[in-house]
């Protein structure tokens, strides 16, 4: 039996994976995959291989940063905003979406309005299988963390709180 055809926003992630000539599939749950948690248990993975898509913005310049966190993990924005050479600020609601084109919840690591600053969490580098979010709140798909680095065009930092 085919599966059901993907909802718009995730149709977009799975066209942008495969734009990056990657076969990655979207895969769609009955349940949330709307927090790190809730993904992990659909999936049934830890909570540290859910790549957390979480966008701030700079707090000068004013452009979008995108890190990429184990969900395992809580971002260090101080450090963050030493390795940018400016303070990042957690982006509102409708910055979000602007930038990304997708709401907060199914936020993907690619295929967004606007091309932001990627950092990557070192953490995710030693996983083999991780897992992000693919446009809506019940959207991901299973990837490597080198596919992450090339996707996103990330920088691999240090971004954990201590
Ligand atoms: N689909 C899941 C697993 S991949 C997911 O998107 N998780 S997430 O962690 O990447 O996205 C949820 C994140 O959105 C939260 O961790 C939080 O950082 C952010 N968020 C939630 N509510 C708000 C809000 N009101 N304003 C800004 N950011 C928010």
């Amino acid at each position: 039996m085919s599966e059901p055809a993907l909802k718009d926003s995730a149709k977009r992630v799975q066209v942008a994976l495969e734009g990056f000539g990657f076969d990655f599939r979207v895969r769609e749950f009955p349940a949330s995959t709307r927090s790190a948690e809730d993904a992990a248990a659909a999936i049934g993975c830890s909570v540290a291989q859910i790549v957390k898509s979480l966008i701030f913005q700079a707090a000068e310049s004013g452009g979008p940063v995108l890190i990429l966190a184990s969900g395992a993990n809580r971002v260090d924005e101080a450090a963050v905003g030493r390795l940018l050479g400016e303070p990042i600020v957690r982006a509102k609601p409708d910055f979000v979406r602007e930038v990304t084109g997708f709401a907060i919840g199914g936020v993907p690591p690619v295929g967004h309005s606007r091309k932001p600053t990627a950092l990557i969490d070192r953490d995710l580098m030693a996983l083999e299988e991780i897992w992000a979010a693919a446009g809506t709140p019940n959207a991901v798909f299973a990837l490597t963390p080198e596919a992450l680095c090339r996707i996103t065009e990330g920088t691999v930092a240090d971004i954990k709180q201590a």
